[in-house]
């Protein structure tokens, strides 16, 4: 778009609280803008967000407060006769210099003038709701004022929605070109639809929308495949995690040893969940990890609570072994050879020689060298199906959502890992678990990465 061409100024008109707000914080990927409540009449003025395509303003979103008073403002207009039947903008002009607008209908004189210097305006639609007169009188206003409008249905992913009544309804006042987009689970493709759309309501901004789709895509792959980078990068400095246990220890400082590695792995993965929301325009608070412990019934989102472990790492076939039986996930290694926590608890509760005398003469000797406490399998296949498993949800929702993506250990089992896969990631990890400061890291996390984005090839929802 050259400098001389015209900012396309999109106005988001509708009734209140049918999720005006919602769309545009969905569209503009940002959880802060304007204000969303379940009140009616939350927006109070209209309020302007630009579009960019890299250093050129394309584009103005315009939210809007909602119209209340559609039926009053009809009939309103229908008093004026035939003064202006054949020019709608004339007549809602007529309305907006009248005392009125400045009295009774102060809030839909806002919306009414800001349509009037919009190019075009979505219509958002609670399709929850039955098509009642109400509205029909609203659009009827709406249309009066002579812009393009594209109806959007939101809440289409809540059950018992009316979609098809509405579009019925709509076709007879002549909005064939409808939307369905709920803004908190938004369909595949339903962003590039929308801008489509609004496309051929105005052919005129066809190119820069085009131009604009393109964009949007790109950088949804790029942030993607960045948030598997985000992922290889932490699986990477998570393998490499090591904490030297000295010969002689007893098993308190030794079970002070695995809780200090569990933090400081807790902390990394905890960085990385910053990192991904950060990357899809999320919130701090925006992730929550759960499950409830069926020992003791209580909530808890801890890494190495024993059910987490399991449950992540049981289509893996990576056994949870002793030490995440024991809701430690880490694992004692010599030489890079694993010998299980229970090995290592044994080894300090017995004397530590003769509890290690069964792992034969070989492993002997090269005990004579540094033992170590790192993760074990589960824990690897925990994170990395905790952490692709917020990467999808994160890449699907909407920013008009509230409440916290939830991950769950409930999750349904496509969601976590096979036994291929995890096979595939360890196999990667392998040489920063036995050959650490020779292996080249950067290296494990490029492959990683191409792996993670390999089996993670699911179309996109092209709204976030
Ligand atoms: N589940 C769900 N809730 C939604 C959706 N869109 C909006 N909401 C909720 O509906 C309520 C109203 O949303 P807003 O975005 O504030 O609606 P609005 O049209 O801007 O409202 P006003 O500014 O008051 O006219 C809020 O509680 C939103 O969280 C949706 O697609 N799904
Ligand atoms: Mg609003």
């Amino acid at each position: 778009m050259s400098r001389s061409e015209p900012i396309l100024n999109i106005a988001v008109v509708g009734h209140t609280n049918a999720g005006k707000t919602s769309l545009l914080r969905t569209l503009l990927q940002s959880r802060e803008f304007g204000e969303v409540d379940q009140r009616p009449s939350t927006t109070r003025s209209v309020l302007e967000q630009g579009v960019w395509l890299g250093a050129t303003q394309v584009m103005s979103f315009f939210d809007t407060p909602g119209l209340e008073s559609g039926s009053d403002l009809y009939a309103e207009i229908e008093t004026y006769g035939d003064q202006f039947r054949h020019d709608g903008p004339a007549q809602i002009k007529h309305l907006l210099a009248s005392a009125q607008a400045d009295t009774v209908y102060a809030q839909e004189a806002k919306v009414l003038r800001q349509l009037l210097q919009s190019d075009a305006a979505f219509y958002v639609i609670d399709c929850r709701d039955p098509v009642l007169p109400k509205y029909q009188d609203e659009l009827h206003v709406l249309a009066r004022c002579g812009k393009p409008l594209l109806p959007v249905l939101n809440f289409t992913a809540v059950k018992g929605h009316r979609q098809s009544d509405w579009q019925a309804a709509l076709a007879k006042l002549n909005l064939h070109a409808v939307v369905a987009f709920d803004t908190v689970t938004p369909p595949e493709g339903g962003e590039k639809q929308l801008l489509q759309s609004l496309g051929v309501v105005l052919p005129a901004a066809q190119p820069v929308l085009e131009r604009l789709v393109e964009r949007r895509q790109k950088e949804r792959e790029e942030r993607r495949q960045r948030g598997f980078k985000t992922i290889a990068e932490l699986l990477v400095d998570v393998a490499a995690m090591r904490h030297k246990v000295p010969l002689e220890l007893s098993e308190d400082a030794l079970e002070g040893e695995v809780l200090a590695l569990q933090e400081r792995v807790r902390q990394r993965e905890h960085a990385a969940v910053q990192d991904l929301l950060a990357r899809f325009a999320f919130l701090p608070d925006d992730a929550a990890f759960e499950h409830v412990d069926i020992g003791s019934g209580q909530w808890h989102d801890d890494l190495f609570a024993s059910e987490t472990l399991k449950t992540w790492s049981k289509d893996t076939g990576f056994g949870v072994g002793a030490g995440a039986a024991a809701g430690a996930g880490i694992d004692l290694l010599v030489g890079g050879m694993s010998l299980g926590l229970a090995a290592a608890l044994g080894a300090a509760a017995g004397g530590l020689y003769q509890s290690w005398r069964h792992f034969g003469e070989k492993l002997k000797q090269r005990m004579q060298g540094e033992r170590e406490l790192g993760v074990d399998a589960a824990t690897l296949a925990t994170i990395a199906g905790r952490q692709l498993y917020l990467l999808e949800q994160l890449s699907r929702r909407g920013h008009a959502a509230n409440d916290a993506v939830t991950v769950a250990v409930t999750v349904a089992k496509e969601h976590r890992l096979s036994r291929d896969e995890f096979r595939q990631i360890d196999k990667l990890l392998r040489p920063l678990i036995q050959d650490q400061p020779s292996c080249d890291k950067q290296r494990i996390i490029d492959a990683l990465t191409s792996y993670l984005v390999q089996i993670n090839s699911r179309p996109l929802a092209a709204s976030c």
